[in-house]
């Protein structure tokens, strides 16, 4: 069938498997700055950090979630190392690296960042940036030495803090990595395997409405095609997947998933007539505006009520049958298709005017319980 092949590629856009390597010298802050990506607590930490340096002298292999591996480890070059054969392997699966440095730069650090640069992309980060919060000067002078050193521009290395995570440490903890964290976010983003890390984040909402609207604007653009239904059924169905692996960590089959988009639109295409259900049908004859924003709402208000369903912690299983999911998406559509009568044909094609209004209208429905708002209306 061709929708069963549209769906099939759509699947394998998204990657199966996620492997950064993380490499620095001992005591660099590789431990800590891992926490702080991961958005970990002192109390929660996931990777276990030491003031005492040569703690970790073997390289590390975390297996911390279902479909994600970081190799953590103080030098590639030592083929002495403990686990070197495992390591090898893994280096060439390495879909990111990186390299962490910190303190004034040092010549014998080239060699590791070039073997790893071997194997990926690598991003560079200096760490413990607030040992020099009372000499900035001399932060940008000692980065742009390292920056020679290994011969990147200066301006693409990140510069990160992320001390505080001992046990023994009283203070709070003090995290500078926003600007890494997005980079990362990015860089997986256009590998389609963000969905993989972004489910073992606790700030789920963001990550979900990184996949809703490329789906929601790439429906815009798929109305205009003769073979929309099954381009758009290929696109919402491997959207809904991606956001249940956002939250519950699994891939759901084809047929679990197949008369989901559907029937969750049912009724608000029953409510709201043939203008609905044109998006479900090739516009052969003619093509409009109104078609392409039917299916542009459509596809958001399923996409968002999936989203609320499963960020209040439920699965999918049976879910075709919920009537309050089709309540959600009824309501929404309706909420999107009044905002809508305000924007123009640029808002319609614009990526932070959805993510803007679809990110409000699921925090509103979140916050007062959709039930009760559904009831309201
Ligand atoms: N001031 C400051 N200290 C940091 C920073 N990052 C980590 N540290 C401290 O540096 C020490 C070592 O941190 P770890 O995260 O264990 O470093 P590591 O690179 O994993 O060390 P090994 O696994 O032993 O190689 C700990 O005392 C951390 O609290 C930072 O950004 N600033
Ligand atoms: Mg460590």
């Amino acid at each position: 069938m061709l929708v069963d092949k549209e769906i099939d590629q759509k699947y394998l856009e998204y990657g199966q498997h996620l492997t950064i390597g993380v490499v620095g010298k001992v005591s660099c802050g590789k431990s800590s700055l891992l926490n702080a990506i991961f958005e970990k607590t002192r109390e929660d930490k996931k990777f276990e950090v030491a003031a005492t340096s040569g703690t970790t002298t073997k390289s590390q292999i975390h297996e911390i979630g279902p479909d994600v591996t970081i190799l953590d480890t103080a030098g590639l070059l030592d083929c002495n190392t403990a686990n070197s054969e495992k390591t090898k392997k893994i280096l060439s699966k390495l879909d990111l690296g990186l390299f962490i440095i910190s303190g004034s730069a040092d010549k014998a650090q080239v060699d590791e960042y070039k073997k790893l640069k071997e194997n990926c992309e690598v991003f560079v980060v200096f760490n413990r940036v607030d040992e020099y919060d009372r000499k900035k000067k001399a932060l940008d002078k000692v980065i742009e030495q390292w920056a020679s050193y290994l011969d990147v521009d200066a301006n693409t290395i990140y510069r990160t803090c992320a001390a505080g995570y001992d046990d023994d440490d009283e203070g709070d903890l003090d995290l500078r990595v926003q600007d890494l964290q997005a980079g990362i976010f990015k860089y997986l983003q256009n590998k389609k395997k963000l969905v993989l890390l972004a489910h073992l984040m606790k700030k789920k909402l963001q990550h979900a409405m990184a996949i809703i609207v490329p789906c929601v604007l790439l429906c815009s653009g798929l109305s205009l095609l003769p073979l929309s239904f099954v381009s758009i059924t290929a696109a919402q169905v491997s959207a809904i997947a991606a956001l249940n692996y956002l939250y519950h960590g699994k891939w759901l089959s084809k047929s679990e998933l197949w008369f989901l988009a559907p029937s969750i639109a049912s009724g608000a295409v029953g409510k709201f007539g043939f203008l609905a259900i044109k998006s479900f049908f090739p516009p052969t004859i003619y093509i409009d505006v109104i078609a392409a924003s039917v299916a542009l709402s459509l596809t958001a208000s399923i996409l968002v009520a999936v989203l609320i369903h499963l960020h209040k912690g439920l699965t999918l299983d049976n879910a075709f049958k919920s009537a309050e999911l089709q309540d959600i998406c009824t309501l929404l559509y309706k909420k999107i298709a009044e905002e809508l009568k305000n924007a123009s044909l640029k808002d319609l094609q614009s990526k932070e005017f959805w993510t803007n209004m679809l990110h409000r209208f699921a925090e509103s429905l979140l916050d007062t319980s959709a039930t009760d708002e559904v009831q309201k209306h």
